[in-house]
C-alpha cells in the first residue's frame, strides 16, 4: 500500500472539470485519503519545484500555479504513484495518448493540468509540504475485494 501526492493546478478549477478528473482516479479504485482547495503561497511554490528553477520555463511554472487555487490531494493504493503517473500521462503533451488525463485535457505542457508525486520519496516530500498527519484519513474499503 502506498500514498501519493496529486494536485490539480488552477486550470482545472477555471475550466469545471475537477470532478472529471477525480472521477478517474475513482473509477480506477484508489483512495482519496486527503484532499484540499488552496491558492498556493509563493515560497511553498518554490520549494515544490526547487528542482526546476533556473530553467527556462520556471517563473511561468510558478505564475500559473500560485495564480488561483488548486486542489490538493492524497492518493492511497497498491503502487500510488506509478499509478497515478500512469493516469496522468507523460509531461509533455505530445507524448500523453488520449485515455490518459493531459492527453485528453490538455494542449500546451506548461499547462499540463495536474501534478504527481514522480517517485515514492517525491510523494514523501510533497505529501509533508501540503498535508498535516491530521488531514489524512484513512477509511475502511468495502470494495477493496472488487478492483
Ligand atoms: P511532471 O513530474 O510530469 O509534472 O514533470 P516535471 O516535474 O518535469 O515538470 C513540472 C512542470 O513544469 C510541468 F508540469 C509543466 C512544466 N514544464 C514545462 O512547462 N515545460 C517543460 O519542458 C517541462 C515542464
Amino acid at each position: 500500500m502506498q500514498r501519493t501526492f496529486a494536485m490539480l493546478k488552477p486550470g482545472v478549477l477555471q475550466r469545471r472539470i475537477v470532478g472529471e478528473v477525480l472521477a478517474r482516479f475513482e473509477r480506477k479504485g484508489l483512495k482519496i485519503v486527503g484532499m484540499k482547495i488552496l491558492t498556493i503561497p509563493p515560497l511553498l511554490a518554490a520549494t515544490h519545484y526547487a528542482e526546476h528553477k533556473g530553467k527556462s520555463f520556471y517563473d511561468g511554472l510558478i505564475q500559473y500555479i500560485i495564480s488561483g487555487p488548486v486542489v490538493a490531494m492524497v492518493i492511497e493504493g497498491d503502487e500510488a504513484v506509478q499509478l497515478v503517473r500512469k493516469i496522468c500521462g507523460p509531461t509533455a503533451v505530445c507524448e500523453s495518448l488520449p485515455g490518459t488525463i493531459r492527453g485528453d485535457f490538455c494542449l500546451h505542457t506548461n499547462l499540463n493540468i495536474i501534478h504527481s508525486s514522480d517517485s515514492p520519496e517525491s510523494a514523501e516530500r510533497e505529501l509533508k509540504l501540503f498535508f498535516q498527519p491530521n488531514e489524512i484519513v484513512s477509511w475502511d474499503d468495502g470494495n477493496a475485494a472488487w478492483y
